[in-house]
């Protein structure tokens, strides 16, 4: 493809973009190139493509309408951590969290690979904003991929299409460079696979350049690029040059039965639950839960000193395997109006998907390695990290405000991990600087949701760890400068949620799913100064009689443990953060050892 054919037809007239097309067209080679209008016809082009190549199977249209399942290939399940890269200028600036690579070094390298990487394929063109695009400053970004499958993801996920082009070309806007390519060229007459992609997988960002190059994957945060690398890795390095904060946090609207309105944001590690808090049913009479975001909020002190959130994304991109009536109706209700796409799911005689903890079992499947399955098999039918992706709209108990670009003002911040041991249910940080030091200090056992052993406890900070586009230690100092240079007291209070504790048989003490609206309630009535607490070393637990657990099945013992403070488990806990703050060097903010200091002094260290 010549860079003139490239171009033709071209439906813009931004140089920028044109620009980087022409350039990414003459590297990669494709056969074709697509601009994207995000039509209902072009998805019924690329829906029925992908069920021609065999990549999607088109689910029974009468249980799920305009519904897909996927299979990946096996090496293709989740983030690749130890393949991500931060190719800041200075290494200094990606440290110590993140991969590094000198960023010309990177280019050499990826160019090398992306070169007629995009042989016998298309390039698809994806404008896209992520956020509003009545937004004040709209975040724009093009993404240029060879995946049919990406590109209908993508669709589903951000706002896409040629309504976006057309502002982008109207302001001359400036758009983040988001390259994808699964690595998987087909040489003249060479036939295509259900699920291309590269045993050599790079998902890199450039955060000076504002730009992406991923390679070698298709899976979700590796490939559908507005979401992981921009809204978060990108987005961060934006938030801390503007003031502002970008997070792995799920948001909430939960409305009293006396109609008093919060808002909750929510950072837990990938697989932890945000998809279920967020669309939350609370088993509590009169207590409403509506869903603004599941996954990534942007969030800027507006004049009046508040913390304003959006969600950036348009659709949700959950776990599949434990979701059901019981965990999660909403979600339930939200997939089976159709229009999603189910990866690594099973797949049922009838045409419709299964998975390991959803209700109705089938006598026989598909797994999402094509193999037979029945309710004996040894293996699991869906792989850990299988995933649901659909469109955020079709949530049934969506909050209006999710279409206000100003979004909704933060009342409280739940930091939450999965963490057998030592972390109570809940308890809320002293102050903004006390809740910075928890969400740095932040750890939870890992999950299927990135490559590598699970059930491992790693420190988190704030959910962010594989998310951070820059140096964590300057990260924690933003967190902090946003205490000092904003009004503290109209800032959200800080709290620190487990729903994960076990007994001794290794149990969950705490039921959670629909009775977690107990602990919203009684963070919502901190705020209002109605709920108790008792102080302890770690921060406040509630005070006993404060948490609502009427006509909640639990033993008072229980109920103990799990808002126990152990102190002999928090001693334990002290090398560990030690140890964790010793990697960031001088790049640590005074303040946090001032705060473990206090935390020691506070268990008699
Ligand atoms: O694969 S994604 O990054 O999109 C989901 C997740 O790990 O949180
Ligand atoms: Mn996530």
């Amino acid at each position: 493809m010549t860079a003139t054919e490239a171009l033709t037809d071209a439906p813009t007239t931004h140089q920028g973009i044109l620009d980087f097309v022409r350039e990414a067209a003459e590297l990669m080679k494709p056969d074709r190139i697509h601009w994207c209008t995000g039509s209902d016809e072009e998805w019924i082009e690329l829906t029925d493509a992908l069920v021609g190549t065999g990549t999607f199977t088109r689910l029974n249209p009468a249980i799920k309408p305009n519904s897909f399942y996927a299979a990946s290939d096996p090496i293709d399940v989740a983030r690749v951590e130890d393949r991500t890269y931060i190719c800041s200028v200075n290494e200094r600036d990606a440290g110590p969290t993140n991969n590094w690579m000198e960023p010309s070094q990177m280019k050499d390298l990826m160019r090398g690979l992306y070169d007629g990487c995009m042989r016998g394929r298309t390039m698809y063109v994806i404008p896209f904003v992520m956020g509003h695009l009545e937004a004040e400053h709209p975040m724009f970004g093009v993404e240029l991929t060879d995946s049919a499958y990406v590109t209908a993801s993508m669709r589903v996920m951000a706002r896409m299409g040629s309504h976006v082009l057309e502002r982008m070309t109207e302001l001359n806007a400036p758009f983040v460079q988001a390259l994808h390519s699964v690595g998987h060229p087909l040489a003249e007459g060479q036939a295509d696979v259900a699920w291309p992609c590269n045993d050599t997988k790079y998902i890199v960002q450039f955060p000076e350049e504002r730009a992406i190059w991923s390679y070698g994957s298709g899976y979700g945060g590796n490939a559908l690029l507005g979401k992981k690398c921009y809204a978060l890795r990108i987005a961060s390095v934006m938030a801390r040059d503007e003031g502002w904060l970008a997070e792995h946090m799920l948001i909430l609207k939960l409305t009293s039965p006396q109609g008093v309105v919060k808002y909750i944001a929510a950072a837990f590690p990938s697989a932890c639950g945000k998809t279920n808090l967020a669309m939350l049913a609370p088993t509590i009479p009169g207590w409403k839960v509506e869903t603004l975001g599941d996954d990534i909020a942007w969030m800027r002190v507006g004049e009046d000193g508040r913390l304003w959130a959006v969600n950036p994304e348009y659709g949700l991109f959950g776990v599949a395997p434990g979701t059901n009536e019981h965990t999660n109706p909403n979600a339930m209700r939200t997939i089976n109006k159709g229009n999603s796409v189910f990866t690594n799911v099973a797949l049922t005689p009838e045409g419709d998907i299964w998975w390991e903890g959803l209700e109705n079992t089938p006598a026989q499947a598909t797994s999402w390695k094509g193999e037979p399955w029945t309710p004996d098999s040894e293996e699991l039918s869906s792989h850990a990290n299988s995933r649901y992706c659909t469109p955020i709209k079709q949530c049934d108990i969506l909050a209006p405000e999710y279409d206000d670009p100003r979004g909704v003002p933060i009342d409280a911040i739940l930091f939450g991990g999965r963490r057998k041991t030592t972390i109570p249910l809940v308890f809320e940080a002293r102050d903004w600087t006390h809740g910075t030091f928890l969400g740095a200090t932040l750890s939870s056992e890992t999950t299927a949701a990135a490559v590598g052993a699970v059930g491992v406890v790693r420190r988190d900070p704030m959910a962010m760890l594989p998310f951070i586009g820059y140096n964590a230690g300057d990260y924690f100092g933003h967190w902090v400068n946003m205490g000092k240079d904003n009004d503290a007291a109209k800032l959200p209070r800080i709290f620190y949620v487990n729903w994960f504790r076990r007994d001794e048989d290794g149990g969950f003490l705490w039921p959670g799913f629909g009775e977690n609206s107990r602990v919203l309630k009684w963070v919502v009535e901190r705020i209002d100064g109605q709920a108790a607490a008792v102080e302890t070393p770690i921060g406040h637990v509630p005070a006993p009689g404060s948490l609502d657990v009427d006509g909640l099945d639990m033993t008072p013992e229980a109920l103990e443990a799990a808002l126990a403070v152990d102190v002999e488990e928090w001693k334990a806990e002290i090398p560990q953060i030690q140890e964790w703050f010793e990697k960031f060097g001088d790049d640590l903010p005074t303040v946090l050892w001032t705060e473990l200091d206090g935390l020691k002094a506070r268990l008699g260290l």
